[in-house]
């Protein structure tokens, strides 16, 4: 594979079609050209911006009562045009539907499942923000309707986003690795130019909704004062904050140049498990994270471990640079244990061996 040269379709050739992999793996390659055909449409549509009339609000709401972008459905009916037909997918299921998308009758039934975000950080839209699609491939495993789709993410067979920045980008994997196309927008070719991304062990940037502070849990707390402390605390450095409010791009630069991303629990609404979606944010962007050597956590358990019990279901998220995704994990462990608090005892002070004289 030569970055510069090899285009999706001869990579998807090379590593899928010509190496006798398992018996699972026939029609992967024709559905994955089928999502990055998807990609392209919504680039092109997304390049057009005000132009379009695409801006703006669809005055509805999704199935978790977020309203919907008029792009937010554009996006949704894209992916469902390309990839229904093809005799390749069982069924489809997308943060903009509630239930599982059948295929028509019209057309023939395949082995897989995909599962997708059209349009993530659709909240960027109306600012020429950065946004992305994320999707993520299971094979079908006997099991119909939901109960398909309701696997650990360790099962799914392919995963990948769709980053519309100042370039298209779809980063995707399919088990051998975490690899970047850049879409050459004349040719309409994804050619490959990132091959074999590898997040950094250590960063110092962490991406947090800060304004969420006085909800998070203390393990949480406590690791993000340790970051704005710096060089004068304990982690003896200083660190970075972002927050791009679109997880695609907070991904993408993790890929790029290492970081943390956290959108833990939180008791702002106690009944969600942190904001974002298992089957098509959290589980494809743990897989692709944890191929290009990083660490993705709830924050007590791997999260491509979690059996999640509903299409829809929330998911806390904390993924990145490893040696700092496993702090945030050790930090949970030791609060989870009560090993966290300073240890006070009635006779001698945590600071010092003495109590302070009594006033
Ligand atoms: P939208 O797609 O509704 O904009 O949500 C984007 C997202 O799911 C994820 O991409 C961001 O990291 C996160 O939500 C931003 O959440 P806040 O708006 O609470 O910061």
């Amino acid at each position: 594979m030569q970055d510069g040269r090899t285009t999706l379709s001869k990579f998807l050739i090379d590593t899928l079609d010509r190496k006798p992999g398992p018996q699972s793996q026939i029609g992967l390659s024709a559905l994955l050209i089928d999502v990055a055909a998807s990609i392209k449409t919504i680039s092109a549509a997304l390049t057009k911006g005000a132009l379009a009339g695409n801006y703006g609000s669809a005055q509805s709401v999704n199935a978790h009562g977020d309203e919907q972008k008029k792009l937010d459905l554009a996006t949704n009916d894209i992916f469902l045009q390309h990839c229904e037909w093809d005799g390749l997918l069982a069924g489809m299921v997308s943060e903009e539907m509630e239930g599982v998308y059948e295929i028509p009758e019209a057309y023939p039934r395949g082995e897989y499942l995909l599962a997708f975000d059209p349009l993530d950080g659709s909240s960027n839209i109306d600012i020429n923000g950065v946004v992305g699609s994320i999707f993520s491939v299971l094979r079908v495993n006997g099991e119909s309707g939901e109960a398909g789709f309701l696997r650990p993410g360790r099962e799914q067979v392919a995963a990948g986003y769709a980053i519309y920045g100042p370039s298209t980008m779809l980063v995707l994997s399919v088990g051998n690795g975490t690899h970047g196309f850049t879409l050459e927008r004349d040719v309409g070719n994804f050619v490959l130019t990132h091959s074999d991304i590898r997040i950094p062990e250590d960063s110092c940037e962490f991406a947090i909704n800060a304004s969420n502070e006085r909800f998070w849990e203390p393990p949480v707390r406590r690791y993000v004062q340790e970051c704005k402390d710096g060089r004068s605390g304990c982690r003896e450095r200083d660190f970075n904050m972002r927050w791009i409010a679109s997880m695609v791009a907070e991904v993408h630069r993790i890929l790029m140049r290492g970081g943390v991303f956290m959108y833990p629990r939180d008791f702002k609404t106690p009944a969600m498990q942190g904001r974002l979606r298992m089957l098509y944010e959290a589980s494809p962007m743990s897989f692709l994270v944890e191929q290009a050597g990083g660490m993705s956590i709830t924050g007590r358990e791997r999260i491509l471990d979690v059996k999640p019990r509903a299409l829809h279901e929330r998911v806390p998220v904390i993924l990145g640079s490893k040696n700092e995704v496993a702090r945030i994990g050790r930090y949970h462990g030791e609060y989870d244990r009560g090993e966290d608090k300073p240890y006070t005892s009635p006779l001698f002070n945590e600071r010092s061996l003495f109590l302070p004289d009594p006033v």
